[in-house]
């Protein structure tokens, strides 16, 4: 039965979902065409998530589509969308027809696409922290406790896994069991929920597939860009800030991985991985934080410098919208202070009596700024 739904509008009061199953399950059974739908750049944790709600959709006579606002970055993501056969892709008007209603998954927050803000968010299902002033989903289901949605949606299939065909089982548990390894550093940061429904999962899998699939390998650009970084990297008492300079949008990843690899590293309690990222028409800063310490609240420092970003324990992302500079897009007087500002913000965000110490190399790239504009 079509059913139209609430329309979303700030009196939308969000509901903390007890039973989600039975929600989810309520939710698929009373519409016929939904979409899942990924604000950000989209991960294994999205995408195999998206793609179970997708066929748990289907087993419940309702279409879902897996839409996003960004093409797929790198190769693992298109990876995984190949060998599964996910059909993500990035959102346009005629995808919306008949469209009744939205999932958000592994977003902090449950923005509608800007194509569709009439539309309602009926469910966001996140292990972020959630933002204050977000106008919110009907139902919301929060978990920070867990290292991966995928776990949340892992422990709903295995809950109703009676009525799934054999293929569809192994493809569904292998990307979650993958989504789950990704997102949490291959169990470093998992709770004990993580870990018992991997456990669970990992009977099911597709073994060649993970084998072949579980290690991130870089390309040559990939690995020689990183050393370009790591060259200009600051080490300021443990926090490390490395920028990566100008990316395209399809290198989006790039910093996150970079990130979760250098945290592990001696010595670092914190990383700050940074880019800028271009498409044709627009230039972001993207930065992507990894602690070791559940004690750094990430969340708290990305508020004080944007509210543009989302956190977890252990890690954290935000990103300044920098169309602005994009005729200065490869210049790089725009990078020395692109990288000199970002890690004045961290820094000063996670100790602000700093602010003094690290003003000296700031003043520095000012003096050359004057060297740019005098007349000889
Ligand atoms: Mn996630």
């Amino acid at each position: 039965m079509f059913s139209k739904g609430g329309f979303y509008n700030d009196r939308v009061s969000t509901q903390i979902v007890n039973d989600p199953l039975s929600k989810i399950k309520a939710v698929l059974s009373t519409h016929e065409r939904l979409i899942v739908w990924s604000p950000g750049s989209p991960d294994p944790d999205f995408l195999a998530g998206a793609e179970v709600l997708r066929q748990m959709g289907r087993l419940h006579n309702c279409h879902i589509d897996i839409l996003g606002a960004k093409p797929l970055s790198l190769e693992v993501n298109r990876r995984l969308v190949h060998d599964f056969s996910i059909p993500y892709r990035v959102i346009r008007q005629r995808d919306l027809e008949g469209v009744s209603g939205i999932i958000v998954i592994d977003y902090a927050k449950a923005t509608p696409p800007a194509m569709a803000v009439d539309l309602p968010v009926l469910l966001h299902i996140d292990h972020h922290q959630a933002f204050i002033e977000d106008k919110g989903a009907e139902n919301r289901i929060l978990d920070l406790e867990v290292g991966a949605v995928s776990t949340l949606i892992a422990d709903w299939l295995l809950q109703c896994q009676e009525k799934w065909c054999q293929y569809i089982l192994e493809s569904c548990a292998t990307i979650l069991y993958y989504a789950i390894q990704v997102d949490t550093d291959a169990l470093l940061h998992a709770s004990p929920r993580d870990r018992t429904i991997s456990d669970h999962l990992r009977s099911m899998v597709n073994e060649s597939w993970l084998k072949k699939n579980l290690k991130i390998r870089l390309n040559v650009f990939q690995r020689e860009r990183v050393e370009w970084g790591l060259e200009r990297a600051v080490n300021h008492e443990g926090t490390l800030l490395c920028g990566l300079g100008l990316l395209s949008a399809t290198e989006r990843d790039l910093i996150a991985i970079t990130s979760d690899f250098l945290v592990k590293r001696k010595g670092i309690e914190l990383t700050a991985v940074f880019a800028l990222i271009h498409t044709k028409e627009h230039l972001t800063l993207d930065v992507s934080l990894r602690s070791k310490s559940k004690r750094i609240d990430l969340y708290d420092l990305i508020q004080k410098i944007t509210d543009e970003g989302g956190a977890r324990p252990f890690k954290g992302a935000y990103q300044i919208n920098m169309d602005y500079f994009l005729p200065l897009l490869e210049s790089d007087l725009l990078w020395q202070i692109i990288e000199e500002s970002t890690r004045f913000h961290i820094i000063s965000a996670l100790k602000p009596e700093l602010k003094q110490k690290i003003w000296s190399p700031i003043s520095s790239w000012l003096k050359n700024l004057g060297r740019f504009f005098s007349p000889d």
